[in-house]
């Protein structure tokens, strides 16, 4: 309770930040990042979204967040598209609370106009185990949001039950191959099969696939070698706050 009551603080006094983890190409090339709340407490310090995203959630709290998240990312995104950055990808984490909502397409409709942002530019990152839900309604939301142009990400994909054919039916972008996956990859795990399977699954479904939780370059270049498109991790680059990510964009380019 007295998280919920300093989250609600948080969220009206700019406590609440959003960092970035850049995606980068089998070149190395950076080319999206993933946006990632992080909250600098008064007295707790640095509180993990791991831990605050439930309160939030539960509280519905998630609702102002998660609208507040998609417009820091729409400013963003327009700020780059003047700045030769047209085709850079800023993926945002929505919660099933947040997707829930009847209203949710027309918000991320909405602030997208606000912002003049082409709709391209940003990908929604929905997690497999929300797919359990409401069938009907999931379809239709992700159809309406493909209709306006907005890229989909099914994050944590692994970890869920998600059947074929209802993959097969869902508009869907990209795949993030959950970094349980990817975790000693290149010393032949057990769950190097289960990722290479899921790149040849998302690929026959012509969709993209992006490894999360790369930490070496082994990790890296095994998954590159197996066809993966994209990559983020520790090994590659961290969270950071978006200037440094800039910066380091402008260094690699
Ligand atoms: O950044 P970190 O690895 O600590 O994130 C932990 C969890 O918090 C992840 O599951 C991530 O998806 C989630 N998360 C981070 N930022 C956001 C956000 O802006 N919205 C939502 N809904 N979840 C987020
Ligand atoms: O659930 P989601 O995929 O949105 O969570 C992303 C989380 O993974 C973020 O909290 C981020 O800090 C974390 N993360 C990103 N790269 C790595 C990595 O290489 N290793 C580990 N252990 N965590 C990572
Ligand atoms: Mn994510
Ligand atoms: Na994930």
């Amino acid at each position: 309770v007295q998280l919920e009551s300093d989250l609600r603080h948080a969220l009206e006094h700019d406590e609440l930040q959003l960092f970035v983890q850049p995606q980068w190409n089998g070149m190395r090339e950076m080319v999206g990042a993933e946006a990632l709340l992080r909250w600098h407490h008064p007295e707790r310090g640095m509180v993990s979204p791991g831990v605050f995203i439930p309160v939030a959630e539960e509280s519905r709290l998630i609702l102002p967040i998660g609208e507040w998240v998609l417009r820091v990312a729409c400013a963003w995104i327009a700020q780059w598209q003047k700045q030769e950055m047209t085709a850079f990808i800023l993926s945002v984490n929505v919660s099933a609370v947040q997707f829930s909502q009847d209203d949710f397409v027309d918000q991320v409709q909405r602030i997208l106009k606000e912002y003049n942002v082409p709709a391209n530019s940003l990908q929604l990152e929905l997690t497999e185990s929300m797919l359990a839900h409401d069938e009907q309604d999931i379809i239709a939301k992700m159809e309406a949001l493909k209709a306006i142009g907005v890229l989909i990400s099914l994050d944590d994909f692994g970890t869920g039950y998600s059947s074929l054919s209802y993959l097969h039916r869902l508009p869907i972008d990209q795949l993030k191959i959950d970094q349980s996956f990817v975790a000693n990859i290149e010393q032949g795990a057990k769950n190097a099969s289960l990722a290479e399977s899921i790149i040849s699954l998302g690929h026959s479904l012509g969709m993209e696939v992006i490894a999360e939780g790369v930490e070496t370059d082994p990790q890296f270049k095994w998954l590159n070698d197996k066809g993966c498109d994209l990559f983020q991790g520790f090994g590659l680059a961290r969270p950071m706050p978006v200037e440094d990510m800039l910066s380091l964009y402008r260094n690699t380019v």
